[in-house]
């Protein structure tokens, strides 16, 4: 692997080139280049997400000087002499690859724990510019409560309608949208309470509500609730936050919830098939409620 511009980094980290330029000539599909990180100069260890020359997209593993490519490489028109954004983020066993800030490919491996990240190729020559590092999400909060895991996605039922979108967010690289009036149930993906790192007495998340609002004295209210089979735990309510007094509308404002005390303290245990609710109940209808950043808040502790 051909490699400049190394720096170390934290264990969890998103390594970012702004501008990269050079997929290796078209049609020459074994050659890659891209960005790298975890790189263990003693192991030979690293992740890179890598543009090949096959027009595809892919997360490869280098361990002991051999090369495999992990999952499913994504056909995505790569084409040499195009800058593009790479994003490659390294939570735990978690490995995304984003293009144009756009996810593409999830999955988990276990087997680089830590190293330097930088740029590099094998067989291609490369440009890259405004090459940076970045903490993933607060606390290692897992990536689907910032609506950032494609593999993971919130579902809904009710009257209104969700979307992810990446045009205004606070954390990471996409945001939710909730549309249309009405009381809008909206579902995390099933989870292990093991997966949060560290537990809070609170749980908020970010909240952008539109200038556009049908009723100026009442803009509605959102409500947090969790379902944590193992102790039993069955849709337990965390409280309400009224909206209307999350103004100015038009910028991002923040619902908070104090954390039930059975439940701050299920999360302390290991339970399978656990679940949030949010759930949006408004008048507005003329344009959407942006969410983003569901995270425990208030006093952490790591679990
Ligand atoms: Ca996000």
């Amino acid at each position: 692997m051909a490699s400049s511009a190394a720096g170390s980094a934290p264990h969890d980290s998103v390594v970012i080139a702004r501008r990269f330029n050079g997929p290796p000539t078209t049609g020459n599909g074994g050659y890659v280049a891209g960005v790298f990180g975890r790189y263990n100069t003693t192991t030979e260890c690293a992740y890179m997400v890598a543009l090949g020359g096959d027009g595809k997209l892919s997360i490869r593993k280098r361990v002991g000087g051999v090369t495999t490519v992990l999952g499913t490489p994504i056909s995505a028109g790569i084409s040499a002499g195009t800058w593009y954004l790479l994003r490659l983020q390294m939570s735990g066993t978690r490995l995304g690859a984003y293009l144009n800030d756009v996810p593409m490919i999830t999955l988990t491996d276990g087997s680089c724990t830590s190293g330097s990240v930088g740029v590099g190729s094998q067989g291609a020559a490369f440009e890259a510019d405004d090459v940076r590092v970045t903490e993933p999400a607060p606390n290692g909060t897992p990536w689907f409560m910032s609506f950032e895991d494609p593999a993971r996605p919130w579902t809904t039922t009710g009257v209104g309608t969700i979307a992810v979108t990446t045009t205004d967010k606070t954390e990471g690289a996409r945001s939710l949208t909730v549309s249309g009036c009405g009381y809008t149930m909206v579902f995390s993906p099933l989870f292990n309470t093991n997966e949060f790192p560290f537990v809070g007495t609170k749980i908020a998340f970010d909240i952008k509500l539109p200038t556009a609002q049908d009723n100026p004295y009442w803009y509605g209210q959102a409500q947090v609730f969790a379902t944590i089979p193992g102790p039993a735990i069955y849709n337990v309510h965390f409280g309400n936050v009224e909206l209307t007094t999350l103004s100015p509308l038009g910028t991002w404002k923040v619902a908070e919830f104090n954390v039930p005390s059975n439940i701050y303290w299920a999360f302390f245990g290991s339970y399978p098939n656990s679940q949030f609710v949010i759930t949006i109940n408004t008048n507005n209808c003329p344009a959407p409620i942006y969410v983003d950043n569901v995270r425990f808040t208030g006093t952490l502790t790591h679990r």
